[in-house]
């Protein structure tokens, strides 16, 4: 009988193992059945926008956390995949920092061009996931919305491809109960258009942050105020922007700093990141980490130390994505096909423990840059994934990283060579700032 492979999570990460099988039968292997199980109803995870926040129409939590207006918030030739650069979907080159309905259509074009799309069952959340050690089994109970019914089936292998980043993590400050404005979570953020005109507090000195607050400068909001707890971000930023120690409390509109200072505001957003929050999973196979560049028990990034017939991917706080889940779904396929034998357990947690003692010691971004682009050439190297110019990658991020420093609001202005295609891609026809159509139609018009 076939083996039978569970992917939880049709986002780039599942969706890079859907392709990674798919590509493994195009050339001639026996690849196993796979089953793909999510929950929203199309592919793409967090790039599938909803306006809805909270519950969906099945009460389900919703898994979005982008928002209208959203534009890559790192150049497009760092995440370009190896196996359909842009230039094939789009025909031709494109700028370089695309919205968000841009890139969805992007990562959708590979997958159908596979032609897996029925390997995916939608609207199927996973309920509950656990593993028989007599029958060496996993057993998997999931819930199809649309036919109400819930179902449990047993599979030899499982890739865990649920994403991070949509669980938010919520601290309270003293005041919150009783302020007279609206107090949301970056993970409901939805249109800055509700905030213009209005003074912002963001909690945080992470991406949304900075990502959030520009929205809502672009979009006129009156005034920004971020607030950090470890250091400032430390940009240019423009007049009508501020950073402030950490906030202590908030008493009707005022909220106070730990720096003594005070300021009137109309709302907070908070912009404290995410919990892995995987409730489904049964204990021993659960993972629980905090959002960092090597999550420790999956050796490689990858292979459940404890059972390595389950695998996560995506699971690292990111500057590498969509390549990134490439190589570590191929890496997975190869695990499962049989074609990488795994080390013992013991050198296992003996390799991850050296690379969480590397990551220990990185200083700054760009050390953190060359560490994950280490990680995915070392995975590349092990399978038939085409091997692309990481050094180059690398050097493309830290060209980005300069940009932000140089430009904060203007850093989308720019434009890099994609090391897949060897072509410059060209500016875009109009500067970030003053582009407030993020429509994939606009953003092809003439770029
Ligand atoms: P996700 O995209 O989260 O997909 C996970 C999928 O699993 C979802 O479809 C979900 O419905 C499904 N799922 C979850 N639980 C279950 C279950 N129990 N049963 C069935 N299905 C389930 N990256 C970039 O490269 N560039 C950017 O500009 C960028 N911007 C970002 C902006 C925001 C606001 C956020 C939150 C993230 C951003 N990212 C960006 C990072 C993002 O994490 C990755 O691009 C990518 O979406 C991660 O893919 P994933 O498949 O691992 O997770
Ligand atoms: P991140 O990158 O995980 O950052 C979380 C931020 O939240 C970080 O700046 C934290 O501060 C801050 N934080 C967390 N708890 C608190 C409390 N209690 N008080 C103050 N500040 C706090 O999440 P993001 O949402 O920014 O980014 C996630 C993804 O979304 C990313 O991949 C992007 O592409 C988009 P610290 O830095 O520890 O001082």
């Amino acid at each position: 009988m076939k083996k039978r492979v569970a992917v939880i999570g049709a986002g780039p990460s599942g969706t890079a193992v859907l392709r990674a099988f798919q590509s493994a039968a195009a050339k001639g292997a026996d690849i196993p059945e796979i089953v793909c199980f999510e929950k929203q109803d199309d592919w793409g995870g967090l790039w599938n926008y909803t306006w809805r926040t909270g519950t969906d129409e099945f009460g389900e939590p919703v898994h979005c956390s982008m928002y209208r207006y959203l534009w890559s918030n790192g150049p497009k030739e760092c995440l370009e995949f190896a196996d359909y650069t842009f230039e094939e979907h789009f025909g031709r080159p494109i700028a370089s920092y695309p919205p968000r309905a841009v890139l969805w259509d992007y990562i959708k074009g590979r997958v159908e061009k596979a032609g897996v799309r029925d390997w995916v069952r939608f609207r199927t959340p996973v309920r509950h996931l656990s593993y028989d050690d007599k029958s060496g089994k996993f057993s998997i109970t999931s819930h199809d919305l649309r036919k109400d019914k819930v179902t449990t089936e047993t599979f030899d292998h499982v890739i865990v491809c649920a994403g991070h980043f949509s669980t938010p993590h919520v601290p309270e400050f003293p005041g919150f109960t009783s302020f007279n404005g609206r107090v949301l979570h970056a993970h409901d953020f939805r249109d800055a258009m509700e905030f213009k005109g209005k003074d912002i507090l963001i909690v945080g000195r992470s991406y949304s942050a900075e990502d959030i607050g520009s929205q809502c400068y672009k979009y006129g909001a009156k005034s920004i105020t971020t607030t950090y707890r470890s250091r400032p971000m430390g940009f240019k930023w423009p007049s009508n922007w501020e950073e402030k120690p950490l906030l202590q409390r908030v008493d009707n509109r005022t909220a106070y700093f730990k720096d003594g200072t005070s300021r009137e505001i109309d709302a907070i957003i908070l912009c404290t990141g995410y919990q892995h929050y995987f409730p489904f999973i049964e204990d021993p196979l659960r993972m629980r980490t905090e959002n960092r560049l090597w999550p420790l028990n999956v050796y490689k990034g990858v292979v459940w130390e404890d059972n390595p017939k389950l695998h996560y991917i995506g699971m690292q706080d990111q500057f590498f994505t969509f390549n990134m889940f490439d190589a570590q779904a191929w890496y997975s396929r190869d695990v499962i096909l049989g074609r990488i034998p795994l080390p013992s357990q013991a050198e296992m947690r003996k390799d991850s423990a050296e690379w969480r003692a590397r990551e220990e010691k990185l200083e700054d971004a760009e050390q953190m840059i060359w560490y994950q682009g280490d990680y995915v050439k070392q995975l590349i190297g092990m399978t038939d994934y085409p091997s692309f110019d990481i050094d180059t990658v690398c050097k493309t991020f830290i060209e980005w990283e300069h940009h932000k420093a140089e430009d904060i609001m203007g850093f989308r202005n720019n434009s890099y060579r994609s090391v897949m295609t060897g072509k410059m891609s060209p500016k875009h026809h109009t500067p970030w700032l003053q582009a407030m159509d993020d429509s994939l139609e606009s953003y092809l018009k003439s770029s």
